[in-house]
């Protein structure tokens, strides 16, 4: 078996988790924030047999899709130390950042 540990953002998780169920396979949702935007973004953990691997990551990369961001970061600008200007930048985020884990063991007690 396998541990996998997706993250997605929020507004394909909803139908990432319904294409998941609907297929057979069971999802744990966390509430995840990413630390580079620190925005919210939802963390998927999924243990999968081995032989179904594929098919996950497929959904995955299906349902997923890259966005463009525009961020506001406040850089230092001159003059005084404490002077910061605010200027755009934009970054790519997803589809989906995923991890594949292998598991020792697993137990429903
Ligand atoms: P964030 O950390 O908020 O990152 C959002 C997006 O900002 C990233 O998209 C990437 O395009 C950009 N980014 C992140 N760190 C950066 C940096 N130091 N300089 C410039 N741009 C940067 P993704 O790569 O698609 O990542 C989406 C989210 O997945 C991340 O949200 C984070 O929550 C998670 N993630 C990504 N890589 C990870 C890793 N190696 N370990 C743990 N979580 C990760």
């Amino acid at each position: 078996m396998k541990l996998i540990v997706a993250i997605v953002q929020d507004n394909d998780s909803t139908r990432l988790v319904r294409a998941l169920v609907k297929n057979g396979f069971s999802a744990t949702k966390l509430a995840s924030t990413g630390g580079f935007l620190r925005e919210g973004n939802t963390t998927l953990l999924l243990g999968v047999e081995e032989d179904k691997l594929d098919e996950v990551l497929k959904l995955i990369s299906d349902v997923c899709k890259p966005r463009e961001q525009v961020i506001t970061p406040l850089t230092p600008g001159p003059g005084p130390v404490d002077a910061y200007f605010p200027s755009s930048v934009r970054v790519q985020v997803g589809g989906a950042t995923v991890f594949v884990l292998p598991v020792e063991k697993t137990m429903k007690m």
